[in-house]
């Protein structure tokens, strides 16, 4: 499909079809270039602007898509006046600048476009349509509805009437921590970065314990080379997958050993060890009792398939597990998956981005710094909050809805 959005488009869309079809109706045409040689037969539409994708006229070929077909047609557009080939994301860009669609809602359908995993289609769906952006409209509203009371109270204040004055900075007090707190709320919920980037796995434990024949297992190819060798990995191998429709990023590592001679096996130790503080979730094959600290730790009794008299009384181990025989593998799936969505943000949660986590955390601090019963230090702090809100959206509460709040409180409220 060839889309052409801008002034030119009907102009465009006329030349190579012949006329322009009625509004928003598939028509079939055939599709030729100046020189009159027909292209293609194609179905047309045409969207006059402003009710549009990027709120700019549009005309679209649905074309037969062989690359000779595109190419010609890309020519026959080119050859025309006033048209280019459009940038990456441009039509996303103009549909933000017309007030289409907001910043947040772009930055959604960006990670919908790259979405490979349900959850990731889900939460980048609700915020390309509007999840996060009602969410800031709810700060946007509640900010300028305690600036407009902080105004008036300014403006109005009964100075005889202390009592009235201190109640009402008493409301205000507890509307603004309220709105605080939500905010907070809001930051607390699990990072959209880790279900975009899948939650990073780390298989770790002592040279031979079966690290890379787990990994290899679980991405049911040869990613890693096996050996009964210790110490056959050296480097970080990492592999992506999906389970359960979440996104993960599996590591396998060199085995952890104090003592080696191999200066490169040493390298591979200390990246070993980095990666096990930086991962998600840890899969420690190995003694339970050497296994390192972690806030999820899976450890992991492998090679169950051999006969270990001494491992028979070893209860500690969360999953026993031979990768020879599958036994334990669904098990180990399971937990994966379970502690994996506790790290994730939950079905109806808004995940942010770093972001929007920045903007917000500002807002947040704001509303929390200390005005010292002075409302025009609060004022201020508003403000402050409002600006950093606005940018989560590139959309400012606006000056009518501010005028409206006002309008709603009488002369002395
Ligand atoms: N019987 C049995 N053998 C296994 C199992 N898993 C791995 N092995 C064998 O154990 C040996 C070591 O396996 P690897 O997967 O290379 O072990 P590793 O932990 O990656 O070792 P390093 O990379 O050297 O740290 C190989 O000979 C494997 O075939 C298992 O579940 N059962
Ligand atoms: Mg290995």
């Amino acid at each position: 499909m060839l889309r052409i959005s801008g002034p030119v488009a009907s102009v465009a869309l006329t030349a190579l079809a012949g006329t322009l079809p009625a509004p928003r109706r598939a028509s079939l045409r055939r599709i030729s270039n100046a020189q009159g040689v027909e292209l293609d037969r194609a179905v047309v539409l045409w969207f006059p602007g402003p009710n549009t994708a990027t709120g700019e006229d549009i005309a679209e070929i649905h074309a037969h898509g062989g690359r000779a077909v595109v190419r010609a047609i890309e020519a026959a557009l080119a050859a025309l006046p006033g048209l280019r080939g459009a940038e990456p994301g441009e039509f996303t860009r103009r549909a933000v600048l017309n007030g289409r669609m907001d910043l947040a809602e772009a930055e959604g359908l960006a990670d919908l476009l790259a979405a490979e995993t349900e959850a990731q289609r889900r939460h980048a769906y609700a915020r390309s349509t509007g999840a996060l952006s009602h969410a800031v409209e709810g700060w946007q509203a509640e900010l300028l509805a305690i600036s407009a009371q902080v105004e008036a109270l300014l403006d109005f204040a009964d100075e005889d009437d202390v009592g009235a004055e201190r109640a009402a900075t008493d409301a205000i007090r507890a509307r603004v921590h309220m709105l605080a707190q939500t905010m907070a709320d809001a930051l607390a919920v699990p990072p959209a970065e880790r279900l975009r980037d899948g939650i990073l796995v780390a298989i770790a434990g002592p040279p031979n314990a079966g690290k890379s024949t787990l990994l290899n297992t679980l991405a049911q190819r040869e990613a890693a080379i096996v050996s009964p060798i210790a110490g056959t990995t050296r480097d970080v191998i990492e592999v992506p997958l999906a389970i359960d429709g979440l996104a993960f990023r599996f590591a396998d590592t060199a085995g952890l050993r104090e003592e080696t001679d191999d200066a490169v096996e040493a390298i591979g130790i200390s990246r070993a060890a980095a990666l096990v503080t930086a991962s998600d979730l840890l899969l420690w094959l190995g003694d339970p009792a050497n296994a390192p600290d972690h806030p999820h730790l899976c450890r992991i009794r492998a090679k169950a398939d051999l006969s270990n008299p001494g491992a028979a009384q070893d209860d500690s181990a969360d999953v026993i597990l031979s990768a020879r025989t599958g036994e334990g593998m669904a098990q180990l799936r399971q937990w994966i998956v379970a502690h994996a969505r506790a790290l994730l943000p939950g079905e109806g949660d808004v995940a942010l981005d770093q972001r929007h986590r920045l903007l917000l955390g500002e807002a947040c601090d704001a509303l929390r710094g200390d005005w010292r019963d002075d409302l025009l230090l609060l004022a201020e702090q508003l403000r402050m909050a409002r600006l950093a809100v606005d940018r989560i959206t590139g959309r400012a509460g606006t000056e009518a809805m501010f005028d409206a709040l006002f309008g709603r409180f009488c002369i002395g409220k």
